[in-house]
């Protein structure tokens, strides 16, 4: 029984959630740690900020961003771009080790030879939420998104293809990936306000990264 077993981790499992959609339980486990290391030296460079909205409103998910481009919003609208508007320089490097693991992730999802060139990096604290939106600020929508959650546990909903088709609630914990793409890649979705709690390596907060090809 031991033999049969070796090389099994009990700690990581894969949930379909759609045609395109997989959650892949505990994947980034192992690599967290560096992970988290790689995101302190990161928002060294770009701090986290809470943006605007087009509409004026103040998101109350703060964000950064690393790689060649990165998403961002304010009163003149959603875009991806080279610099961080807060420092006129362009975004961190994108880690070798966050590039590996989210091809990795993605290739373990059915989509081979994910080269994200960008990634948003959220931080929730307790109370923020993030409503209800498509991701459509990619050129390219037959490339799928990598999105590995660390720290506090939320609930995500994951709708359909129109805003008011219904809601699945699916909780995710630290060291969950998610991959969509395919047939699911406009599906909208969007995450509960993050609970209190305490996390033993992020702290009081939930972070996200997701991974994407923006150009
Ligand atoms: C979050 N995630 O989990 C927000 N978007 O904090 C997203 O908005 C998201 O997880 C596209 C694909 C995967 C995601
Ligand atoms: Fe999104």
């Amino acid at each position: 029984m031991g033999d049969l077993l070796a090389g099994i981790d009990s700690r990581q499992w894969t949930e379909r959630l759609g045609p395109g959609t997989v959650v892949l339980r505990g994947f980034a486990l192992a690599a967290a740690g560096e992970m988290y290391a790689e995101i302190e030296r990161i928002v060294a460079q770009a701090p986290f900020r809470q943006m605007q909205t087009p509409g004026g409103f103040r998101m109350s998910v703060a964000m950064s961003n690393c790689g060649d481009y990165g998403w961002v919003t304010d009163a003149s609208g959603y875009r991806y771009a080279a610099e961080d508007p807060e420092s006129g320089r362009p975004w961190p490097v994108l880690p070798a080790a966050f590039r590996e693991l989210a091809s990795r992730a993605a290739g373990a999802a059915g989509f081979p030879d994910f080269a994200p060139d960008a990634c948003l990096i959220n931080r929730y604290a307790p109370g923020a939420r993030m409503s209800l939106h498509q991701d459509r600020d990619e050129r390219d929508l037959s490339q799928p998104i990598v999105s590995v959650s660390l720290g506090l546990p939320a609930v995500f909903l994951f709708g359909g293809g129109k805003r008011s088709d219904p809601v699945s609630r699916v909780p995710l914990t630290h060291g969950d990936v998610v991959v969509w793409g395919g047939a699911d890649r406009l599906r909208y979705h969007g995450v509960l306000a993050v609970k209190d709690g305490a996390h033993p390596l992020v702290g009081a907060c939930r972070l996200n990264l997701t991974f994407r090809k923006a150009r």
